[in-house]
Order: structure tokens, then C-alpha cells, then sequence
């Protein structure tokens, strides 16, 4: 089981599967959600059609298409309201939602972008250590053969959050 955290771009990595932080559409957005899409092609949004959504939490699989990416699990995480409307436990459910379902596939290495710290204004401070914690905790009592997750964050400011937290939380990573 480990844990990596990189800077980079989340559409270019050749993995298992890699997170969509989507709407509950699942139909297409901004951000890394719009990024995937452009990357998979047309093909993904066809897919993401016949799925009928998702609510917060959740998580759908999909073909990755011309994607580096075998797959592409779509989560759409909480929208932050400031932290009293569940957004915590919500957030949890889309990082153990999303292993479950590659645990499913049986797949082994699984990459994240941060979930809802875009467009869904959640705090990056806050949202980092639900993801560290969660994946921690599914890969030490929940995966029961060799996964790997990486955490792909888009800026330097964003994985030196990560880095910072993980190390707070004493959660053993990989660069
Ligand atoms: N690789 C890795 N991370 C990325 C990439 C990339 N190519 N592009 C952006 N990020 P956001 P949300 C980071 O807004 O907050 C969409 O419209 C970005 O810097 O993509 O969950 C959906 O359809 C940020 O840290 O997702 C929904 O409507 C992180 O990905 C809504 O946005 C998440 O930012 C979801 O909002």
C-alpha cells in the first residue's frame, strides 16, 4: 500500500484509474472535470450520458478513452458552505466511494486531484486532510491486495499543503 503525492497535470498520467472532481451531472464542467474531458474525447461524454448522475459522494466508473488512463471515476464532491452542511462527511464518502469502486475493478494504482478545493470553494487546509485521512484509512482496513494513490495536485501552493499535512498527520508518502 502507499501513498504518492506529485505536482502535475492529472490527464497525463498513465495509471489504473485516475478521479474525476465532477458535478452531479456527470455530463461535463471547468476545471479538471473540463480537462478530462477534452483529453478523453468525445467518447467519455457519450458514456457519461448513460449514467444518470450521481449525488455528492457517490462515485461512477467509465472507459478513459484517449486518456493515458485505463478508467476515469467520477465523484462529484460537496459545493463548501462553510463547513456545518455535512460537507466533511460528504467529501469523506468521495474519496471511499472512489476506492471502493477501483477496489471492484481490482485496480492498483489510483490517482486524485483535490476534490471540491476548485470551483466548490471548499478550503484546500481542510479539504487535504479529509483526503489523506480517508485513502489512509481505506488502504490500512479496507484494501486487501497492493494499491497505490497518488495525489496529483495542479500547483505548488496546493502540494505544499498536502506535504505539510501529511507529514502533521504523520500518514507515510512517496514523492
Ligand atoms: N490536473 C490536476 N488537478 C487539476 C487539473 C488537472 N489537469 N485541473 C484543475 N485541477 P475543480 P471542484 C485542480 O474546480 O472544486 C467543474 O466544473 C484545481 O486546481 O476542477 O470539485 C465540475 O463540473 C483544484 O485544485 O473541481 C463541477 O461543476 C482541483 O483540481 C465543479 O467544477 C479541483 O478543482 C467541481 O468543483
Amino acid at each position: 500500500m502507499s501513498i504518492k503525492i506529485i505536482q502535475g497535470d492529472i490527464t497525463k498520467l498513465k495509471v489504473d484509474a485516475i478521479v474525476n472532481a465532477a458535478n452531479p451531472s456527470l455530463l461535463g464542467g471547468g476545471g479538471v472535470d473540463g480537462a478530462i474531458h477534452k483529453a478523453a474525447g468525445p467518447k467519455l461524454l457519450e458514456e457519461c450520458k448513460t449514467l444518470g448522475g450521481a449525488n455528492p459522494g457517490d462515485a461512477k466508473i467509465t472507459h478513459g478513452y484517449n486518456l493515458p488512463s485505463l478508467w476515469v471515476i467520477h465523484t462529484p464532491g460537496p459545493i463548501w458552505h462553510g463547513g456545518d452542511k455535512g460537507e466533511e462527511e460528504i467529501l469523506k464518502r468521495s474519496y471511499e466511494n472512489s476506492m471502493c469502486i477501483a477496489r471492484s475493478y481490482h485496480l492498483k494504482s489510483i490517482a486524485f486531484p483535490s476534490i471540491s478545493t476548485g470551483v466548490y470553494g471548499y478550503p484546500i487546509e481542510k479539504a487535504s486532510v479529509v483526503a489523506l485521512n480517508s485513502v489512509n484509512w481505506f488502504l490500512k482496513n479496507c484494501a486487501y491486495y497492493e494499491m497505490e494513490v497518488i495525489f496529483v495536485l495542479h500547483s505548488k501552493k496546493d502540494f505544499d499543503v498536502y506535504i505539510k499535512n501529511a507529514k502533521l498527520l504523520g500518514i507515510e508518502y512517496e514523492l
